[in-house]
């Protein structure tokens, strides 16, 4: 049985300063954990952050939008790479205490593998069940976390996570996705977090969400991590995808937003 506490209220960063500390052993049991990141202030400056990235342009820079078509219109679904480009996001991703809270959790020095800003706007699509590691093509060791950027509620599509399956990669559909008999077959758990919350999850740890169907915007960012010892592969990682994502345009596809097909919207082709 999960318990709840550390759903409900996270677990105060302050509070986190040792590698065998309770929030570790929680994570190693339940393949995720709630941990208290940013103050009512941080979480302020965070969603001035986000509408700042969210409103680059389309075009001429080396981050990536991904738009959705939504019964409201176009909407933006995701910015990637977008640390290189905003002091205070790679500060806050890439250094203190999230860094700390990776390495931490993986048990060993971790380095910011890549970045994201899933924005689900009022109207925004879901995910279907997955797992991410098998979209980590160069790292064996790494973790997640969504860090609420708003409130995120049932209501505006907040993940759904399993507890304590992280201990291999599921059977998987063709799209990547886990098969719809082995996703009847666990016990979902919703995971409603407060804005300044990271709800951290292993690699292998089931999830979901679905759309926002409220009239709230839940905006979050997805920072994975790696273990610094198999290399710092940010570049790569972006690399390759600006690759695969030319070498399907030129086979005439229209790429992913991710490179598993977890994503249940429409996007629109830039
Ligand atoms: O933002 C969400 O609702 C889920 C995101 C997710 O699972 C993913 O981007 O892999």
């Amino acid at each position: 049985m999960v318990t709840p506490y550390y759903l409900g209220m996270g677990i105060n960063l302050q509070s986190f300063d040792s590698p065998s500390g309770p929030a570790v052993e929680f994570f190693k049991q339940q393949g995720w954990v709630l941990i208290d990141t940013l103050n009512v202030e941080q979480t302020k400056q965070l969603q001035n952050w986000v509408d700042e990235v969210a409103a680059w342009p389309l075009e001429g820079g080396e981050w990536i939008h991904h738009r959705e078509m939504t019964e409201a219109g176009p909407q933006l679904a995701r910015t990637e790479n977008f640390t290189p480009f905003h002091d205070g996001l790679r500060t806050l991703l890439r250094t203190g205490a999230m860094l700390d809270v990776a390495s931490a959790l993986l048990g060993e020095e971790a380095v910011l593998y890549k970045e994201k800003v899933n924005y689900k706007l009022t109207g925004g699509a879901g995910f279907a069940p997955h797992q991410d590691a098998p979209a980590y093509r160069f790292i064996d060791s790494h973790i997640s976390c969504m860090v609420a950027v708003d409130d995120s509620t049932v209501e505006n599509g907040c993940l759904d996570v399993v507890s304590a399956r992280y201990d291999e990669i599921l059977p998987m559909d063709d799209r990547g996705c886990i098969t719809a008999e082995v996703v009847e077959s666990m016990t979902w758990i919703p995971a409603p977090i407060k804005a300044g919350q990271t709800l951290w999850f292993h690699s292998r740890t089931p999830h979901r969400s679905g759309p926002n169907t409220s009239s709230k915007n839940r905006r979050a960012l997805y920072p994975t991590y790696n273990a610094l010892r198999e290399g710092d592969l940010r570049d790569a990682y972006y690399a390759q995808k600006h690759q695969e994502w030319q070498e399907a345009r030129d086979r005439g596809e229209k790429p992913g937003l991710s490179l598993i097909g977890d994503f249940q919207g429409v996007l629109i082709d830039e």
